[in-house]
């Protein structure tokens, strides 16, 4: 039996898969920076500190974030809080959570945000160097302390890094 034939049928298969699955992914990363809404993912040269910026972001239903690395020297996510991310809840029930996976410098992550409330999301490596950020979609009733319940099970870093949801109503953006 000629294996390097199998082999080779084998790794087209693969590829071929692969191929398939990043065309159907609703939120695929992109190499390119977008146009639009951006928020940075950004560090100190020696990664002493990153954050995302804006961290706090007021948004209308139906628009669209991009998250891009813009750090040169840290890979960086941007991760809901949420049970299937293995994190308390804390974006609207009924939302779809999200996790951009790892971003290098230069690469991209976008969600589309429909249902009105309050999202708070991290990075995945720098969670506990507080490395969240918070988004409000306008709607008739925002809660102001959504997410009080779960406040307990969040690092002390990220929790004091959260914006308070008056504020970025206010402000529209908090770096
Ligand atoms: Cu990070």
């Amino acid at each position: 039996m000629n294996t390097g034939i199998l082999h080779a049928r084998r790794r087209l298969l693969l590829s071929a898969g692969a191929g398939l699955l990043l065309a159907v992914r609703p939120h695929a990363r992109a190499a390119t920076a977008p146009r639009g809404i951006e928020i940075a993912m950004a560090g100190t040269p020696t990664g002493s500190a990153v954050w995302f910026r804006p961290r706090g972001l007021r948004l209308k239903a139906g628009q669209t974030v991009h998250w891009v690395n813009r750090d040169t020297g840290n890979v960086h996510t941007a991760t809901a809080y949420h049970p299937d991310n293995g994190k308390p809840l804390r974006i609207p029930r009924g939302a779809t959570p999200w996790n951009s996976d790892y971003l290098l410098p230069g690469e991209s992550f976008a969600v589309t945000f429909e249902i009105p409330g309050v999202y708070d999301y991290f990075c995945l490596p720098h969670e506990h160097a507080g490395m969240v950020g918070r988004i409000v979609v306008e709607g008739p009733a925002v809660p102001q302390a959504p997410y009080a319940d779960t406040d307990d099970r969040l690092p002390a870093a990220a929790l004091a890094h959260l914006p308070q949801v008056a504020d970025i109503l206010r402000d529209g953006a908090i770096d």
